[in-house]
């Protein structure tokens, strides 16, 4: 039976490129003929193109390339034009948002308003996508379940980005563009506001991240396992006696008394994945502008202990006024 325990696909049908449906709206036509890629089919199907363009993915597009144009322009800048130290330094290089004492006002290019554009550029770009896959999805009449999933990414990039330093009252609480320097600024802001893994919003976002890659297992895991029955063919299996798809709801029902179905194990996993990012933008929503310690929120609602008194009591700088310079 080894010829069932693949991982990648074995076989792959030939036919000529087929374009897909007509489209009645959109004022392009699908661009290329459509070719086949032998290598493309082992994780998918075969066929590459024809690709819809139209005005908001080419807008997107645009956007996008602006934003990376900035984003590395800068850095390269930032190691004096030198390309072997771009290309070396690259994952600790960053374009960093406007200093706190700029507030929401729109700073020197060099002192931030790089940023912003960048910021600004990528937000359109992101947002510009979001309606080419709505509008696809109405094109061919599908429901807009894929758009939705992806605003919620958005709503949490949003938030992060725009929305949370607008309460803030600074772009200097946003995020930097950066591969490290981002990964810097989510250590420093749970630090900064009392460890996040007292936000419950944080342990919700996570429950959900964890619970969608157990869905995400469980369910192919399951389709993989029926596949010798045709269990990838799911439309006539949510019906019939018998088959790949009862085998499998069998399977659950038997190892743990309950079981979705072929179909609710979508709605499952889309509920699962959306709701990560969303929980989690509301955690961040609310940290700095709601809560501003997350462990002393914690302590006084009885979900962490105090620090035993180990030491004499000194004065929290946090308290203390500020003496300038
Ligand atoms: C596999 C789909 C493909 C997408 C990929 C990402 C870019 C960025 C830009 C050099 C699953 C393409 C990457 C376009 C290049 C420049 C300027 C999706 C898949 C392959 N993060 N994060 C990464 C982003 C935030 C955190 C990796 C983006 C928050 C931690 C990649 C955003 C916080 C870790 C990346 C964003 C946070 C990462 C891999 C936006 C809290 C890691 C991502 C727009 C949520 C991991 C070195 C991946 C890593 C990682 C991109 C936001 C935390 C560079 C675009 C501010 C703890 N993040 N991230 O595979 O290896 O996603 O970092 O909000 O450990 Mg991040
Ligand atoms: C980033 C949504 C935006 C992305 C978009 C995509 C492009 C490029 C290009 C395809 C991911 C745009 C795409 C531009 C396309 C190509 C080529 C979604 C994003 C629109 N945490 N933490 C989370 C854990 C700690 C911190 C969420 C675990 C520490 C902060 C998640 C641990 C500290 C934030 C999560 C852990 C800390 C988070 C993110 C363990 C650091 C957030 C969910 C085991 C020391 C974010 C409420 C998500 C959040 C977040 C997991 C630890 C800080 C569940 C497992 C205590 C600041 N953390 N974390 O969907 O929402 O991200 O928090 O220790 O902001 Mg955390």
């Amino acid at each position: 039976m080894a010829e069932y325990q693949n991982l990648f696909t074995r076989v792959q049908v030939r036919a000529p490129a087929y374009a897909g449906a007509p489209t009645t709206d959109g004022i392009w036509p699908r661009s290329g003929r459509g070719f086949f890629s032998h290598w493309l089919g082992k994780l998918g199907d075969a066929q590459v193109g024809p690709i819809y363009l139209g005005w908001t993915g080419l807008a997107s597009l645009i956007c996008g390339f602006i934003a990376i144009e900035i984003i590395g322009l800068n850095m390269w800048a930032s190691v004096g034009w030198d390309p072997i130290q771009f290309v070396r330094q690259l994952p600790w290089l960053a374009l960093e948002p406007p200093a706190p004492e700029n507030g929401l006002h729109f700073p020197r290019l060099n002192e931030g308003g790089w940023w912003l554009m960048a910021g600004f550029f990528l937000t359109s770009s992101i947002i510009l996508w979001w309606v080419r896959m709505y509008r696809r999805a109405r094109a061919l009449k599908l429901g807009t379940h894929v758009a939705w999933a992806f605003a919620s990414a958005i709503w949490l990039y949003l938030v992060l980005g725009f929305i949370r330093p607008l309460l803030m009252g600074s772009w200097g609480e946003a995020v930097p563009f950066g591969i490290f320097p981002h990964l810097d600024w989510t250590a420093a802001f749970s630090i900064r506001y009392g460890n996040l893994f007292y936000n419950p919003f944080h342990m919700l976002s996570i429950a959900f991240l964890y619970g969608s890659t157990l869905l995400f297992a469980m369910h192919g895991a399951t389709i993989l396992a029926v596949s010798r029955y045709g269990g990838d063919r799911e439309i006539e299996q949510i019906i019939d006696r018998g088959t790949a798809g009862e085998r499998a709801a069998l399977f659950w029902r038997w190892t743990m008394g309950f079981n979705a179905t072929v179909e609710s194990i979508h709605r499952w996993a889309w509920w699962f994945a959306v709701l990560c990012p969303l929980a989690g933008g509301i955690g961040i929503l609310l940290t700095g502008t709601v809560v501003d310690n997350w462990y002393l929120w914690a302590v006084k609602h009885g979900v962490a202990p105090m620090y035993p008194h180990a030491f004499p009591p000194v004065a929290d700088p946090a308290t203390s006024p500020v003496t300038p310079p």
